[in-house]
């Protein structure tokens, strides 16, 4: 019954909106479907005042959530550039083109100290968002940063040290979508047919409060999956080919994700945009933080066909480990979104053969080919680090030290159960993030006795593009290939795994 009734509300169907008062249903229809995605604009100069601060939104029938929201306004460079999603605690889209010079006056306006992270962005380090930069209630921080990304889905999101876990829980996240000449000159997907999908999980207390009861080993699994905010999502779509742009913006859950009756799907662009040419896999892994770009075409469907988007069950590693009660394990199958064909149209919109530039990293290249770094993810005393340490605010090893100007290669590795890993650190996923520009994956390996668990979501990896964000399976190692050009500074490598990062799992490093 209660389930029949969020069905109602999200889908926006005449039924449920009977249910509502009309005001609220009119923005929870909006924002579920309306993207307005601008055509063609330039680099300019934008000016944007970005808040952060506690609200209420229907996200449940009855009584509205409490969540902390990111709100927005453009101050200079036109209003096409932020986009409110009504009826979600997201935050604006910030729509940005390649060269734009953005200005953001940040307020924190919540109870806490926090600070803002262009996250995939490859900005200076006082933009950065570092969590010494965290600014107290009632106070301002100035961003400036030039856009040198190209086109693709970046998100922001609070960093203050030990709260990251809990902002973004409550709310505080919203995508950056940047575009540049290059996009705008391909046939893909555009306006109405663009869509972006924010994957997240959160529970729900008696009173529609969200329930934050996340754990540092496991981190946070909730009941209740979430898209764009909304719960029991029901997308009207044309029977048409569509461009979705998924953001997994939970804090710990991975998604193994698969389109139901055969419906063609492409994976055109990861993290840091577009591929040369579209791949297919077999399935979607989606790491917490990653982003993945899909050609997926609804053309030749009836009206009233329904296409569920699902999450596969896979083999999650933590073998019973601490798995919060009232949640969905990881590794659980669920239905995350449907898909209602709307409209049959004859509107057949082909696939570019060649989407964009793509220079392809070389080993040879990086100033340490001999001798990649190595960044161990593992418990180590009972306490999460990498290479053996947790997070200090301003230090850096020497292996965190690297010359600007230079590309250097680092093996990330997940040692879960190797040396001290103790039993809460046995087998646990990391979603490995590095900060500054993004990096390409050359390399994955996984030793003999932990295939079986890798082989549950490998196939849905997507390596050939450039990444800010790879996942690590207990025992895996993956070779990255980074550059450390333009900015020199402090910055940061972590798990994104929320609750590991405000355990400690994250270390700074310095471009000198
Ligand atoms: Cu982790």
């Amino acid at each position: 019954m209660q389930r029949r009734r969020f069905l109602e509300l999200s889908a926006g169907s005449l039924a449920g909106l009977a249910t509502l008062p009309a005001a609220r249903a009119e923005s929870a229809v909006r924002g579920l479907a309306r993207f307005s995605v601008s055509r063609g604009i330039q680099a300019s100069t934008i000016k944007l005042n970005l808040r952060a601060r506690a609200r209420r939104v229907g996200i449940l029938p009855g009584a509205r959530t409490p969540v902390w929201s990111f709100t927005g306004r453009v101050v200079e460079g036109g209003s096409d550039r932020l986009e409110t999603l009504a009826g979600s605690y997201l935050g604006p889209i910030l729509r940005f083109h390649q060269g734009d010079r953005v200005e953001i006056a940040f307020k924190n306006r919540l109870p806490e100290a926090s600070i803002v992270h262009w996250h995939g962005l490859h900005v200076p380090e006082s933009a950065d968002g570092h969590p010494r930069l965290a600014i107290g209630p009632g106070k301002t921080y100035r961003y400036s940063y030039e856009v040198r990304n190209r086109a693709g889905t970046y998100w922001y999101h609070p960093h203050p040290h030990t709260r990251t876990g809990p902002q973004v829980y409550y709310g505080l996240a919203g995508l950056i979508i940047v575009t540049d000449d290059e996009e705008q000159a391909l046939d893909l997907p555009r306006g109405a047919f663009d869509l972006p999908l924010v994957l997240q999980d959160r529970n729900f207390g008696a009173a529609n409060e969200l329930r934050y009861d996340g754990d540092a080993r496991v981190g946070f699994l909730g009941e209740t999956i979430l898209v764009n905010g909304r719960p029991d999502h029901v997308l009207d779509v044309d029977s048409r080919p569509y461009r979705l742009r998924l953001l997994n913006g939970s804090n710990s859950r991975i998604y193994k994700l698969e389109f139901g009756s055969g419906v063609r799907v492409r994976v055109i662009g990861t993290d840091g945009g577009l591929l040369r040419r579209a791949v297919k896999r077999p399935y979607l892994t989606l790491a917490p933080a990653e982003r993945l770009e899909l050609w997926v075409d609804f053309g030749g469907r009836a009206a009233g066909e329904e296409i569920v988007l699902r999450s596969l069950e896979f083999d999650g590693g933590h073998f019973g480990l601490g798995i919060a009660s009232s949640g969905l394990a990881q590794g659980a199958a669920f239905d995350v979104m449907r898909f209602r064909i709307a409209r049959a149209v004859n509107d057949p919109q082909p696939l570019p053969r060649r989407l964009a530039r793509f220079e392809r990293l070389r080993i040879g290249d990086a100033v340490n080919s001999a001798a990649p770094k190595t960044f161990s993810y593992r418990m180590h005393q009972g306490r999460w680090t990498i290479n053996e340490r947790q997070f200090e605010m301003e230090a850096v090893s020497s292996e965190e030290t690297v010359n600007l100007g230079t590309m250097e290669a680092w093996d990330v590795v997940n040692a879960s159960g190797s040396g001290s890993g103790g039993p809460g650190g046995m087998l646990m996923p990391h979603p490995v993030h590095l900060h500054g520009a993004p990096f390409q994956v050359i390399e994955r390996s996984v030793p003999d006795r932990y295939r079986a668990v890798w082989d549950t979501l490998a196939d849905g990896y997507v390596d050939k593009g450039w990444k800010d964000t790879v996942l690590l399976m207990p025992g895996e190692r993956a070779r990255l290939l980074k550059r450390f050009d333009d900015y020199s500074g402090l910055f940061l490598h972590h798990c994104h795994n929320l609750e590991h990062e405000d355990a400690g799992m994250m270390r700074n490093f310095l471009v000198v």
